[in-house]
């Protein structure tokens, strides 16, 4: 590709036309990360989280401010299925699941669970009342969510509404607790476990845990931190360990952790949401570099727009912060002083005309 972006560049010195206006195309640069939508379509600008990657491989569900969508893995063709009206993020579209064959989506907002055709259309509540956080069985069978007014019950039931049973209490052993809510959950990919994000609103705490899809073998995994610190927990394809996104201070990014509570890593620093390609080679995330405050019910909050949507790909080397066109500069540090992060050839303009190339002024501050 580089010879081709020579050949280009020679054809435009032969039209006696100016390389500097040749844009490298996401993609081709060679950088790892990589931004992966970009300019975020306008609908869209704000923040983005959950992220859900489709068993097919070929599309990826996420929510933006307010909206359920769904894009291509290449990043284009972004558009909303869905709107909530949802007072807070918690309680909107959260927790998405593809089926199997990635023609439904199942996803909750405002207390109910809802499934859709992946178009958006065809919206139905299967569950209603209290009932959020749905987490579809890897084979597309069992669902396990959040019930009650607080989320302090854990139910499983069939997709075809059968056998709705509760399968923990906050109340349980080890718990013996009535201020847990089942914040999150996902399925191992063989379906035998159930990763829980379990937020204790008294002690303002949260923690991970692992239990058999039967309600046995309650296992923490993690400790409680501040609440909210962690969220959006996935399992990894080959099903060894759990990725989730870490507010914590002392490890703030998209983290991984053996699912035997061994090797915790900070993969991704100022990553959040995240999920893997579901052959476990790539990581798509939102990064967010800023050091975020928080609103009065803890949740962290982000000014809309600063932050990028980016694909990791974990079979190739990786540096952050990410520098998608590779010319040196970071793509934060493009983005803060109008410049193109996708546009090798403006590391050695000079912006501002003071004899400094932006490459030196980057180096020099
Ligand atoms: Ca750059
Ligand atoms: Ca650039
Ligand atoms: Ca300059």
């Amino acid at each position: 590709m580089k010879a081709a972006l020579l050949a280009a560049s020679f054809l435009l010195l032969l039209l006696g036309l100016s390389p500097a206006v040749f844009s490298v195309p996401a993609g081709d640069s060679g950088a790892n990360p990589e931004l992966l939508v970009y300019p975020k379509p306008e609908q869209f600008i704000g923040e983005w989280y959950d992220f859900s990657w489709s068993p097919t491989g070929d599309r990826i569900a996420a929510v933006a401010n307010d909206y359920l969508l769904v894009m291509n893995a290449d990043g284009t063709g972004a558009h909303a299925l869905a709107h909530s009206e949802a007072v807070t993020r918690v309680l909107g579209w959260r927790s998405i699941c593809w089926s199997p064959d990635g023609s439904k989506i199942i996803a909750s907002n405002d207390y109910h669970i809802y499934i859709m055709n992946a178009d958006g259309t065809n919206q139905i509540r299967i569950i209603e009342d209290y009932a959020w956080n749905p987490a579809l069985s890897s084979d597309g069978t069992r669902i396990v969510f959040s019930k009650d007014w607080s989320g302090s019950e854990l139910w499983i039931m069939n997709v075809n509404g059968s056998d709705s049973h509760l399968l923990l209490s906050s109340a349980d052993t080890p718990f013996e607790s009535n201020t847990l809510v089942f914040a999150y959950q996902a399925w191992s990919p063989d379906d035998s476990k159930i990763a829980l994000l379990i937020r204790d609103w008294e002690s303002g705490l949260t923690s991970l845990w692992v239990v058999n899809a039967d309600g046995t073998n309650v296992t923490q995994i993690l400790p409680g931190w501040k609440s909210f610190d962690i969220d959006s927990i996935q399992w990894s394809p080959d099903g060894k360990s759990i990725l989730y996104a870490s507010f914590a201070e002392e490890a703030r990014g998209t983290c991984v952790i053996n699912a035997d509570r061994t090797n915790r890593t900070l993969l991704i620093p100022d990553g959040s949401y995240a999920a893997w390609s579901p052959d476990g080679t790539k990581i798509i995330f939102y990064y967010n570099p800023t050091i975020f405050l928080r609103d009065t019910y803890g949740n962290p909050l982000f000014s809309p727009g600063d932050y990028e949507i980016y694909l990791l790909d974990l079979q190739k080397p990786y540096v952050f912060p990410p520098d998608s066109d590779a010319d040196g500069l970071p793509d934060l540090w493009e983005l803060n002083h109008s410049l193109n992060p996708l546009n090798a050839t403006d590391a050695q303009a000079d912006s501002d005309n003071d004899g400094l190339s932006n490459l030196e002024e980057y180096t020099q501050t």
